[in-house]
């Protein structure tokens, strides 16, 4: 096997042997497998029109391929096989050989792997529109027109086009899935979350899909069970048709890597709707459950539904069976906090755009940061709570994804009546932030890059690099990234991120702090 695809990649190089996040040689070879058989299903279906099927296995396929999503080789397998059954009614092609997928060329492997982790981070994004009923022709397109690329021959700028090309594709899809699910659920709004848990029945639900929740609450309401967010879920609170429902109450737990000591003989079942999943210990092993793409050996998997209605039965009756804890568990975020707020997507920031705008202009406002991203396990990431807690108390801060939870329940004041730190989503609503900045710039009359904007980002999965990508295509310029580099930048690529962006790695808080507001 070879995989160096995330944050956590054993000695910032590779894994070779096993994955650090649990994945086995058998699982990383077959999802290699998978990626050479959509390449073929790519060149089988180049000039004709793919079926709706295709289109979804072009997208399950990437997604069952992100960091932390399936750890089952039968699934992959199956997947292969239905790749290729789908390849043959296009008169078949030619897979591309896929133990050569991470060799040759360091640049060249460099920049194809790039592509190629971001398709797998917007398959993501897609298929959670596409479960909402949302497709868009150009994002569709855009996985054969990429897989297609993969397998073959490009220049060093080619492969650079390619990648820019595919930054605002994603843009697009982002906006899609941004569309999907305030189209079903609302405007987000600001709403408090708290951290306690009720005593009695509960359900953790975890991942990004907001539709699994959604008929989740529905068929829990009236049965006794409170439904808890977790992770990347804790903006569903935000959304007015999934919080209208009394029994979502609150947020368990902080943000995936914290999972095996979180879930600890944990009185309630847990439902994983995309990633982040680790290799469930024994002691809640059995109140695991997967749906999606997400699959592990062993664990109940609750399968697509007749209609696009998923039964959730074994999950409501393995609630009902647990019990739930006896008393109420004051349990906090963090840094002890027990409310979490979320819900300032770019409705309601844009809805206060005034009051912003007049606040910068009479200096009240000094600078805002984006400071969001992927969580993960290194001690390293601790640069983003010691960075939010050391900026000005005149400076917003605006965050996304579930790195936020390293700072998520701290006070750390208002400006002009809101609060210095707006969670505005999950990882796919830096498109809401992107908004946000557009709308600055203009009001402004400036570059998003001349507004007193900084993005500081931490990574850890493929859904970020697609995000990144999106974020250079845009040209925004001087984004500081960490806890580390990617494993996948060679020399040479990082080169031309640094010269042409001003892609800038984190130091440390006060130097970088010092740097950007200096
Ligand atoms: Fe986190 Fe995991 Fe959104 Fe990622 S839960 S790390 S980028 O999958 O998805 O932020
Ligand atoms: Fe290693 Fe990350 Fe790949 Fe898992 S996903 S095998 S940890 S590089």
């Amino acid at each position: 096997m070879f995989c160096f695809q995330c944050e956590q990649t054993v000695g910032g190089k590779g894994c070779t042997k096993v994955g650090a996040c649990g994945k086995n040689a058998v699982v990383s070879n077959k999802q290699d497998e998978l990626t050479a058989a959509t390449i073929g299903l790519a060149r089988a279906v180049d000039g004709k029109t793919p079926s709706k099927n295709a289109d979804e296995l072009m997208m399950k396929s990437l997604f069952t391929e992100v960091t932390n999503v399936n750890f089952d080789e039968n699934r992959v397998e199956e997947l292969i096989v239905e790749v290729e059954a789908e390849k043959a009614l296009y008169g078949g092609a030619e897979n591309y050989p896929w133990t050569e997928l991470w060799t040759g060329n360091e640049d060249i492997v460099s920049l194809r792997s790039t592509l190629l982790l971001g398709l797998r981070g917007m398959a993501a994004y897609a298929y959670h529109a596409h479960v909402l009923g949302k497709d868009d022709p150009e994002v569709t397109s855009w996985f054969y027109k990429g897989m297609k690329a993969l397998g073959e021959e490009h220049s060093v700028e080619e492969w650079l086009g390619l990648l820019m090309e595919f930054g605002m594709v994603n843009l697009k899809c982002m906006g899609l899935l941004d569309e999907a699910n305030t189209g079903a659920y609302g405007h987000p709004v600001p709403t408090p979350v708290t951290t306690k848990i009720e005593s009695g029945p509960f359900i953790v639900v975890t991942g990004h899909d907001l539709l699994d929740l959604k008929q989740l609450l529905d068929q829990t309401e009236g049965k006794g069970i409170n439904i808890y967010t977790h992770g990347e879920m804790l903006p569903a609170h935000g959304y007015p048709e999934l919080k209208k429902y009394a029994h979502l109450k609150g947020n368990f737990g902080t943000a995936w890597q914290n999972q095996q000591k979180e879930f600890e003989n944990i009185p309630g079942p847990v439902l994983f709707t995309t990633n982040c999943l680790m290799p469930p210990k024994n002691n809640y092993k059995d109140r695991i459950f997967t749906t999606a793409v997400v699959a592990y050996p062993e664990l109940v998997h609750i399968p697509d539904g007749e209609s696009g209605v998923k039964d959730f039965s074994p999950v409501i009756d393995k609630a009902l069976e647990l019990g739930g804890f006896s008393e109420i568990q004051n349990l906090t975020g963090i840094n002890g906090g027990d409310t979490m707020t979320t819900g300032f997507a770019r409705n309601t920031v844009l809805g206060v755009a005034d009051t912003v705008i007049d606040a910068v202009k009479s200096g009240a406002i000094k600078h805002f940061f984006l400071v969001g991203g992927c969580d993960g396990a290194k001690p390293g990431r601790n640069y983003y709570t010691e960075f939010v807690e050391q900026t000005p108390k005149d400076t917003v801060i605006l965050t996304l994804a579930c790195g936020k939870f390293r700072f998520n329940d701290m006070n750390i004041g208002e400006i002009g009546g809101l609060p210095r730190i707006m969670d505005m989503g999950q990882c796919n609503d830096a498109y809401s932030a992107i908004q946000v900045a557009v709308a600055l710039s203009q009001a402004f009359e400036c570059e998003v890059n001349e507004l007193p904007l900084t993005l500081v980002l931490s990574w850890y999965e493929q859904k970020a690099v697609c995000i990144l990508l999106t974020l250079l295509a845009l040209g925004i310029k001087n984004i500081y990234i960490g806890p580390t580099l990617p494993a996948f930048f060679s020399p040479t690529v990082l080169n031309v991120l640094v010269e042409k962006f001003d892609l800038t790695p984190i130091s440390t808080p006060e130097a970088d702090l010092a740097a950007i507001l200096g």
